[in-house]
């Protein structure tokens, strides 16, 4: 005779080890497990790595720092957090990043629900009992009722696939992996390849320590001053004052940035009036050379050009060789067709003795070696090479998670010609899992639209809890408008077919934009619609209700 079931063994009442289980615990996921454990979900998060930080975790290259403001990269869900962490610069550098985030975590009692090293390889949804059964590289699970991977845009490194890459017997980093313990440049030789916004901020900051730096660029990209510097008290008084204005402002900022929006066209100007307000971008903090510089800047041609050749003319006056010089103007693409990399120190460091610089569009690299670089001018000997080639954007964590929804759906296949998502945080077959942060998020200060995104869904989860239903899953037709919509608005945007914000670097990757190109207020918009609608663009339906037909 056979046993009847005891109630925990009826599919739809399994117990879950968690309500909420969070994987990352970079900027994101750290406050996605604060605002669940504020709303009185059990929560758990857990990280691949040894600590906290996600890309403050991972990039801890020499030199790698923000470039938004620290203050408004930082959380501001707590006026007490805000005014007891005293950023020391207005850029931080990663080492204080890092502490940072360490502080929140243990400023809200949020280690114990964190389990370190433990990398998710497999996800799968059991719609019987409406959870979620997660497995980790370790061998353990965990089923959670509600699954929020906020595993970063830029946390799964690329390496280019170079001949002879791993024969090489130096020693060999990615800025994306850099170890914990700090890496000995003195007197070696040492080869950088790549020019992005990692290998413009290391280069400078190792210069003078290495015995020879060989910098490998493919593409030229348009660098402008960081403008960064120390806070100093008075500043760090006005910002505790101004806390409430300087909420408001980034709330209600399109990226999520401080910096005024530029309110002029730039041939409104004179010849005269552009050159100075180009000095004035020039020596301005940060991103506001995008948000504050021209209102036509990225959609002008001839505005951009000016542009563009004032920075050239600036890169000419710094690089003593004039040849090295050209080499480091961009020819390929205009500014803002790419994410802009800041940095302090950059191009004069083009003029130090023991540094040099390798066009890889005259001179490719043939392969590696064992002990260096070949490249059509012969093979040069190196100690140490840095990979600093980037990352598989958007959604290259989510794609290699092992993630299994509805029917053993995959969501690498579900995905292979692109994510489809609604609001960038669900996409249909895959019931309670959410990714803030991941692909479809706005261009702009990441913490700032990844965070509105945890709030909303927190705010669908207790939702969901409150009204006495086991999962939410968004309709086919959301997704579809909101994903027609990322495409539509792709044609518009002033990325080019090189950013890596439409995946173009990663070799095969369809082409498609990963941000969401309605940005932040068509966010705002589309979450206020599905809260006055009691979010009738999702189902929810109870597990024990499965096949009965009685979901909403
Ligand atoms: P990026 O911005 O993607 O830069 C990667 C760099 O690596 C870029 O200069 C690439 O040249 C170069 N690259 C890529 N593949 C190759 C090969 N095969 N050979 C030589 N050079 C290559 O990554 P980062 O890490 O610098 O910055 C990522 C983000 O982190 C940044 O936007 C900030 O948000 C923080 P390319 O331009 O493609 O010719």
């Amino acid at each position: 005779m056979t046993k009847a079931p005891q109630p925990d063994e009826r599919p739809h009442q399994r117990t879950t080890d968690t309500d909420v289980l969070v994987v990352g615990a970079g900027i994101t996921g750290v406050y996605q497990l604060y605002r669940a454990r504020e709303m009185g979900f059990s929560a758990q998060l857990v990280e691949a790595g040894g600590g906290v930080g996600g890309t403050w975790y991972w990039n801890r290259y020499p030199g790698a720092r923000f470039d938004s403001e620290s203050y408004t990269y930082a959380y501001l869900f707590s006026k007490d957090l805000f005014d007891e962490w005293e950023w020391q610069e207005h850029f931080a550098e990663q080492p204080e990043t890092e502490r940072y985030l360490n502080h929140v975590v243990d400023r809200f009692d949020l280690r114990r629900h964190i389990r370190f090293d433990t990398r998710v390889t497999s996800a799968t949804f059991d719609d019987s009992s409406g959870t979620w059964a997660v497995g980790t590289e370790d061998g353990s699970q965990l089923r959670a009722r509600f699954l929020v991977a906020a595993t970063g845009v830029l946390s799964v490194p690329y390496f280019p696939d170079v001949p002879g890459r791993e024969d090489f017997r130096g020693e060999s980093y990615h800025t994306g992996l850099w170890p914990g313990t700090p890496v000995d440049f003195a007197d070696k030789r040492v080869a950088v390849i790549g020019t992005g916004s990692s290998g413009v901020q290391i280069v400078p900051v190792i210069a003078d320590e290495v015995a020879s730096l060989t910098v490998y660029q493919r593409s030229a990209n348009w660098c402008t001053p960081l403008n960064n510097a120390p806070i100093t008290p008075k500043e760090q008084q006005e910002l505790r004052a101004g806390f409430e204005d300087m909420c408001e402002v980034l709330n209600t900022s399109i990226a999520g940035f401080l910096h005024p929006v530029g309110d002029r066209a730039a041939f409104d100007d004179s010849e005269t009036e552009r050159r100075a307000f180009f000095e004035r971008m020039w020596n301005s903090p940060g991103f506001s050379k995008l948000s504050s510089n021209y209102t036509d800047l990225l959609f002008n041609e001839a505005a951009n050009a000016e542009w563009c050749e004032f920075i050239a003319q600036k890169i000419r006056g710094i690089v003593k060789d004039p040849g090295v010089a050209e080499m480091l103007i961009p020819k390929d693409h205009r500014f803002g067709e790419k994410r802009p990399p800041f940095v302090t120190g950059y191009y004069e460091t083009f003029n130090k003795p023991n540094v040099s610089l390798v066009d890889l569009k005259q001179t490719p690299i043939i392969r590696v070696t064992e002990t260096g670089i070949e490249t059509d001018d012969g093979e040069w000997p190196f100690d140490v090479v840095v990979w600093a080639t980037g990352f598989d954007f958007g959604t290259g964590a989510l794609t290699r998670m092992g993630i299994r929804g509805r029917h053993g759906l995959a969501l690498e296949e579900y995905w292979s010609d692109g994510p489809r998502t609604f609001l960038g945080v669900q996409t249909t077959g895959f019931p309670n899992f959410f990714f803030p942060g991941g692909p479809h998020a706005a261009a702009g200060n990441n913490p700032r639209y990844n965070g509105d995104q945890v709030d909303f869904i927190t705010d669908a989860i207790t939702y969901v809890r409150d009204h006495g239903y086991d999962t939410i899953e968004v309709d086919a037709a959301a997704e579809d408008k909101w994903t027609a919509m990322v495409d539509r608005g792709a044609a518009d945007a002033p990325f080019g077919e090189s950013s890596y914000f439409f995946g173009t670097n990663i070799p095969g990757k369809p082409r498609k934009y990963l941000l969401n190109s309605g940005g932040r207020p068509k966010l705002f918009k589309e979450i206020d619609k599905v809260i006055e609608s009691d979010y009738k663009s999702f189902r929810l339906a109870r597990s024990s209700d499965r096949g009965h037909g009685r979901q909403r």
